[in-house]
């Protein structure tokens, strides 16, 4: 939906104009307060005075009054006309001095002339709604402020530059052609001939072919975002905690030959081809009167529960006991790497355990370190480095909607294919129409809207 003057009545009306502080709370040495909308220029010649009229997107010294004409602050003004500003509307930042009074002053100020408090993300709405962003790399715009690592940045950016919701855009119109045909053919029985069951049923399954992809590339999107999270896990004393330090390339966590010594569970993240990989170190499970320790299995479980793969280190120089013996079983049936530790003493429990893939190494040997890094990637993301610069499904919501749209085409071909009335197959391709408009944000409801902008933060 990219026609303001159909939203609803519970939105707040975009023809007002909005004001609020774009720079987080506290002193700093600048902050930043922004407006936006039709009475910018009004404001702006009210309350900022210059020596000079305000020139487009020039930064220019001005003295900050308030509504009485008492000076707040001297500040810079940069205005930024409609259409070429990011809201796409008439936009005016003034960057004041850092002072949490200058900047509540300077917001007080602008709404006592008429400007209204922005809510969350109202900015970016506007910017959505006058064209200026696609949905898909507005929601971006949240993600690059929520980024908290290095490569969750690069992957916000890739979506902020757009593209994906050009290329959902070209499988709507490749389903349009055949809605087309079949809309014709049902309405005009007697003059329009049936479309050609096998060139429809390709058509569809190209489509099908490239949101199959585009929900590949999603996973990667979101291994970019949130990492991946191995747990480390083994009997006490087998080197986990060692393994921690080592990958990390530096002591976090306590190393002793006593075993036991890690109590809690200690996380640390490391980059592997640059995905942030959440290692989590357990205390093992240790045996009690010839049982295992039930807190034990207890803390191992809910660490496993919590990661995605298992990393078992076992002692592999001598025989495999118990606690050993549980976790390889426990484990087995997920993405798992198991690493038998102590190679240089011996290799008595990675023979006896004869596990297919298994790695026999040592913490203190770097090669083993390099092998275990890799087997991780393979895990993780087969192995190759994700690519970051590709925009990517990046919402829940998104993934969803393309999951929707992928059913209906499936419903649609298995239709086609049944030999059925083609009348069955057009309202599943409407479907997946519908589907993929939430996604490029052809079809952006309210609601919609409303959940996306819900988590931006008033300013954006
Ligand atoms: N010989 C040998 N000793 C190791 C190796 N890795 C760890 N250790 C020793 O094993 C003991 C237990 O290590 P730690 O990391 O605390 O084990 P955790 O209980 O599994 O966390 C320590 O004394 C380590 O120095 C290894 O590859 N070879
Ligand atoms: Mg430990």
């Amino acid at each position: 939906m990219r026609n303001p003057s159909a939203a609803s009545s519970s939105i707040p009306s975009s023809a007002d104009t909005i004001a609020a502080i774009a720079t987080p709370p506290g002193k700093g040495a600048i902050a930043i307060v922004r407006v936006s909308g039709p009475r910018v220029r009004e404001l702006a010649s009210r309350l900022a005075r210059s020596a000079r009229p305000l020139r487009p997107h020039v930064a220019t010294p001005v003295a900050l009054l308030d509504e009485s004409g008492t000076q707040i602050d001297g500040a810079l003004a940069i205005f930024s006309p409609a259409p070429r500003s990011y809201t796409g509307e008439d936009a005016l930042e003034l960057h004041v001095h850092g002072s949490p009074v200058i900047v509540r002053e300077t917001l007080r100020a602008l709404l006592a002339c008429g400007a209204r408090l922005a809510g969350g993300g109202e900015f970016t709405r506007r910017a959505f709604l006058n064209g200026k962003l696609d949905l898909h790399a507005a929601s971006a715009v949240a993600d690059l402020i929520d980024a908290e690592t290095r490569s969750a940045s690069r992957a916000a950016l890739a979506n902020l530059s757009g593209g994906l919701a050009d290329r959902v855009r070209a499988l709507r119109a490749s389903l349009a052609r055949p809605l087309e045909e079949l809309a014709a053919a049902i309405d005009y029985p007697d003059e329009v001939p049936d479309p050609d069951r096998a060139r429809l049923d390709a058509a569809v399954a190209d489509v099908a072919a490239e949101l199959e992809s585009l929900r590949r590339d999603a996973e990667t999107g979101r291994l970019v975002r949130e990492g991946l999270g191995v747990a480390i896990v083994g009997p006490p004393n087998a080197g986990k905690s060692s393994l921690l330090n080592a990958l990390l390339g530096h002591d976090r966590a306590i190393v002793s030959e006593i075993a036991g010594t890690t109590r809690d569970t200690i996380e640390e993240s490391v980059a592997i081809d640059g995905v942030t990989v959440r290692l989590v170190d357990t205390a093992g499970i240790r045996e009690h009167a010839d049982r295992l320790e039930s807190a034990g299995i207890e803390r191992t479980q809910r660490a496993l529960a919590h990661a995605r793969i298992a990393l078992v280190v076992i002692d592999g120089s001598r025989a495999l006991d118990d606690a050993a013996r549980w976790l390889l079983a426990a484990t087995q049936a997920r993405e798992r790497v198991v690493f038998f530790n102590k190679a240089d003493a011996g290799d008595a429990g990675f023979r006896e355990a004869g596990i297919e893939g298994a790695i026999l190494g040592s913490v203190l040997d770097e090669k083993s370190l390099q092998t275990l890094r890799a087997t991780i990637a393979q895990v993780g993301w087969g192995g190759e480095a994700p690519d970051f610069e590709r925009p990517h499904l990046a919402s829940a919501r998104e993934f969803d909607a393309v999951n929707e749209a992928l059913d209906a085409l499936s419903r649609a071909r298995a239709t086609i294919a049944a030999g059925d009335a083609l009348d069955f197959a057009a309202p599943e391709l409407q479907r997946a129409f519908a589907s993929l408009g939430h996604v490029s944000g052809d079809e952006a409801t309210e609601d919609l809207l409303d959940g996306i902008f819900a988590r931006f933060c008033v300013g954006k």
